[in-house]
C-alpha cells in the first residue's frame, strides 16, 4: 500500500461512486490510476482478509475493513 497520510480521504477516492464501499472493480481502477497493477490474485487475497473483518463477507470492503487493511 502506498504511504498516504489519510486512510479515510484514502478510502473516498477509492470508492468512486460515493456508496461507501469499494468493489474489486473500484479498487482496481484506483491502484491502476495510482500507476499500480492487480492482478485477480492479489485482488482475491486483498479482498478475502479485508472483506471478513466486519463479518458481512459481501465481497465488498466497507470504511472500518479498509481501515483494519490500512494499520496493518
Ligand atoms: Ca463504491
Ligand atoms: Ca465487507
Amino acid at each position: 500500500m502506498p504511504a498516504l497520510d489519510d486512510p479515510t480521504a484514502t478510502f473516498q477516492k477509492f470508492d468512486r461512486d460515493g456508496d461507501g464501499y469499494i468493489t474489486r472493480e473500484e479498487f482496481t481502477l484506483a491502484m491502476n490510476a495510482l500507476g499500480e497493477e492487480v492482478t485477480a490474485a492479489e485482488l482475491d487475497s486483498i479482498f478475502k482478509v479485508s472483506d471478513e473483518h466486519d463479518g458481512d463477507v459481501d465481497g465488498r470492503i466497507s470504511l472500518a475493513e479498509f481501515l483494519v487493511a490500512w494499520n496493518k
